[in-house]
């Protein structure tokens, strides 16, 4: 049947990448900067003496590439280096409540912040504020509260390990471990589920395993968009010949066709290379149990080829692991019936998976937020590492576990101390190094920091970056709680609905990015970042501060903690002086960071140490482990044949809550955001057309309806029993309390939802 033509729907038949990417960065670059500066600012993207790419944690080979095109990094380094300003006297112009009226689009569009503002509740404006003053208010108003726990400290994962670092320390001698951090909403599965399978929370790959690998299995992630520079590998592991099997509920184009654009014969032939050499679309919330699925499989073919079998690695699991008899019981006792229930996937097809997988000597699984945002986040990551333990899938060339990490230093964050649950050694290590006492008790993370806002009980935010309102699930709990703060400050390059949602006392200080010069009192500055594969680099900013105005993010918090902290036994003016303190002081409390200053100034930088990648597992058994929940952690309400699964996913000219643009050229929408991805199979069964008006509801409420209307149904290629819409528009359906219990990790890509067409309401 021939669908109904709807504006700015229309399919996208062409391979992801190639020239329509080229066109689509000279029309983003264009918007934003003049060509000659734009083409001086991309150039200077991760080279060892430029800076790094605010776009997304892939690494680069050496960090010594010739410019890698990328059409996001882009987008991403365009949107930052842009002319547009957005000065006081903009503030001035317009109310906090006419400017909530406006779009996140609209908002973020207007450009960099220039001065410091102060929010005056009088007027409804915000006003410039001095530095000087804005900190002694700010630290004047953190030192009233009844308690240092009622401060929420949230970082997001743009932010340096320097910045990080100090803004830990920061916050532990005033006295919690309130660390909301992005990581919360993106990878906390990984580190909360990979440190008790194999001892490290944090992927084990690196890129040079990808030019040794025999089989790539990449689930949840959509690299085209996300990962762009991603794709160069993939591309090229794909000519190798290398199978690549990917488990993703939507047809994603550029995991099924890509043209490079840094290859010549490519773009002068219109040629393009197919990717997935295997696509299944794996129903949404199925992957742990399309893992049993392929696992299961595995086992039986194990015991069918005899007592010397060698499809699973009999020698590697008795040496290196526990835990192999619970798993194979599990297996055993879960059926194909079910699998291929709670997974939409044929038993042959998972079958296949198998085999393919026992032929490969070595196997990377590359995942991503498909996988993570789950009631069962931890879970599905602890199966994705029984899956990779079963053939020795570590410490040996090309293989491994390949978690996708979200803000390009987002896992630095981590490793430097960003986390609400420290450990006893290195609270001892802050004690030794800075001389007080760090609080012991765990702080709240995302989820239980917004909970605390919502309660009252928590009365201060201050936020090193984001759009912490936004990108949290329950939007209709959220950004009305925000206006219950005593205190909120913002830390930001440019300005967002979070800054607008004012509480009594409000901030807005803006930064530098990324890509500009950082002069302090010695001279100017480097920062550094982790990668997704655990290499950390040296970032040196060349552009010229977008306002004079604009500090550093660590001399801000320095400035925040100085006015808060009188007595501080931290020298924070003399640690921003000159950043090689900082990183001092880092590796004084993270001895991993050995001779950090030293390492650094080597182009490329270092890797931090990966056990396991040596065999070398820091469990509590010194082994791995394969651990395993009985069932298929099927929702008792999906049990209802009138209920989808809903994920929320990102638009290819998006970044996060940064809409650049409304297209998502990929999956063929074009000027519009308004839309519901389903299986024409389940729009028939509830007589509704492409382009019918619809509305989603959240099929369990706890008392609360939570609905969004005027979207659009899309025909689209995605698993039966699913449906996909955009985040953060999505953000409304998904309870704040629908989460991960082990990690956190909000259940943004399953939820329970019915779709009606909007007539029937
Ligand atoms: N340009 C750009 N780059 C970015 C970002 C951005 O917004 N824009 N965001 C950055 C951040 S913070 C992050 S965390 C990463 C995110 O990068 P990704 O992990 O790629 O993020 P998503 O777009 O959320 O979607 C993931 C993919 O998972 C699939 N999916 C949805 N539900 C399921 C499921 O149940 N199972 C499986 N197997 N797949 C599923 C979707 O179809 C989609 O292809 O990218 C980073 N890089
Ligand atoms: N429904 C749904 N919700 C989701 C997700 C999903 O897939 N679905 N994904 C989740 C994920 S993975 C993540 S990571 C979160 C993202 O959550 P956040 O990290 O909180 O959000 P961003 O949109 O990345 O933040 C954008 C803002 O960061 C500021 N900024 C940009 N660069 C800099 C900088 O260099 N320094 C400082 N200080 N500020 C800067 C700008 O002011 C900009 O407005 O959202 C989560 N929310
Ligand atoms: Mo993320």
């Amino acid at each position: 049947m021939a669908e109904k033509e709807i504006p700015g729907i229309r399919p996208y038949d062409n391979p992801a990448g190639g020239w329509g990417a080229l066109r689509a960065t000279a029309r983003a670059v264009r918007e934003q900067m003049d060509a000659g500066e734009a083409a001086v600012t991309l150039l200077r993207t991760n080279k060892p003496e430029g800076f790094d790419c605010p776009g997304c944690a892939w690494p680069d080979k050496k960090h010594t590439s010739t410019f890698q095109f990328c059409e996001n990094g882009a987008k991403a380094v365009t949107w930052e280096a842009t002319n547009k300003r957005v000065p006081p006297t903009f503030f001035a112009a317009h109310t906090v409540t006419s400017l909530l009226g406006w779009t996140d689009y609209q908002l973020e569009d207007q450009g960099r912040l220039t001065h410091p503002m102060a929010y005056n509740a009088e007027k409804d404006i915000y006003e410039a504020i001095g530095w000087d003053e804005a900190f002694a208010r700010i630290g004047e108003i953190l030192r009233g509260l009844d308690s240092p726990d009622m401060a929420e400290f949230y970082t997001s994962g743009r932010a340096s390990n320097e910045a990080a670092f100090l803004y830990q320390i920061f916050a532990r001698e005033y006295g919690t471990n309130n660390f909301p951090d992005c990581s919360n909403m993106c990878h906390e599965a990984t580190s909360v589920g990979l440190p008790h399978s194999i001892g490290i929370g944090k992927g084990t790959v690196s890129l040079d395993d990808f030019d040794h690998c025999e089989l790539i299995i990449a689930m949840g992630h959509n690299p085209g968009t996300n990962h762009p520079r991603m794709m160069g590998t993939l591309h090229e592991v794909a000519h190798r010949g290398v199978p690549i099997i990917v488990l993703n509920p939507l047809r994603e184009r550029a995991l099924e066709r890509f043209a490079d654009p840094q290859d010549p014969w490519e773009m002068a032939t219109l040629g393009s290379t197919p990717i997935a050499s295997t696509y299944l679309q794996v129903k949404v919330g199925g992957d742990a149990a399309a893992l049993k699925g392929i696992m299961k499989a595995l086992l039986e073919m194990d015991e069918a080829a005899g007592p010397d079998s060698d499809v699973i690695d009999h020698a590697f699991i008795q040496q290196h692991t526990r835990g192999f008899d619970a798993l194979a019981a599990d297996l055993r006792n879960t059926s194909w019936t079910a699998i291929e229930a709670a997974s939409s996937l044929s038993e042959a097809s998972l079958r296949a998976v198998a085999a393919a997988y026992a032929k490969s000597n070595a196997t990377i699984v590359t995942y991503g937020m498909g996988v993570t945002q789950h009631i069962t986040g931890t879970q599905n990551v602890q199966q994705v590492a029984n899956l990779l333990l079963l053939r020795g899938n570590f410490g040996k060339p090309g293989a491994g576990i390949c978690p996708l990490r979200g803000h390009s230093n987002v896992q630095g964050d981590r490793t430097v101390g960003i986390t609400e649950k420290p450990t006893a050694a290195v609270l001892a290590r802050i004690e030794q190094t800075f001389g007080f006492r760090p609080p012991a008790a765990h702080g709240h993370d995302a989820v239980a920091a917004m909970q605390a806002i919502i309660d009252g009980r928590s009365k201060a935010l201050i936020c090193l970056g984001g759009n912490l309102a936004v990108a949290l699930p329950d939007t209709e709990a959220c950004l009305p709680a925000m206006r219950g703060l005593e205190l909120s400050v913002h830390v930001a390059t440019k300005l967002n609905r979070s800054h607008l949602l004012t509480g009594k006392h409000s901030f807005i200080l803006p930064c530098l990015g990324r890509t500009e010069r950082d002069q302090q009192a010695t001279g100017p500055q480097a920062v550094t970042v982790e990668d997704s594969m655990s290499m950390v680099h040296a970032s040196r900013g060349k552009l010229t501060p977008a306002s004079e105005a604009l500090r550093s993010e660590p001399a801000i918090i320095a400035g925040i903690a100085a006015a808060t902290l009188p007595g501080s036994r931290v020298p924070w003016m003399d640690l921003i002086a000159d950043y090689d303190r900082i990183r001092d002081a880092i590796e004084a409390v993270y001895p991993d960071f050995e001779n950090y200053n030293e390492r650094i100034r080597v182009p490329g930088g270092f890797r931090l140490p990966l056990p396991p990648t040596e065999r070398i597992w820091n469990t509590p058994s010194g082994k791995a482990e394969f651990l395993c929940f009985s069932g298929l952690n099927e929702d008792p309400v999906l049990v209802d044949p009138s209920v989808l699964k809903l994920t929320t996913i990102r638009s290819h000219d998006q970044y996060n809550t940064t809409i650049y643009g409304l297209d998502d050229r990929y999956r063929g929408v074009f000027g519009r955001r308004d839309v519901v991805f389903m299986n024409r199979d389940d729009l028939a069964e509830r007589g509704i057309e492409q382009g019918d008006e619809i509305q989603v509801e959240t099929a369990f409420g706890q008392g609360k309806e939570r609905r969004l209307s005027k979207l659009i149904a899309i025909a689209y290629e995605i698993a039966r029993g699913s449906v996909a819409t955009y985040y953060p528009e999505g953000n409304c359906l998904v309870p704040l309390d629908y989460h991960d219990k082990s990690s956190g990790t909000p259940s943004y890509k399953s939820v329970p939802v019915r779709v009606l067409r909007a007539s029937a309401s």
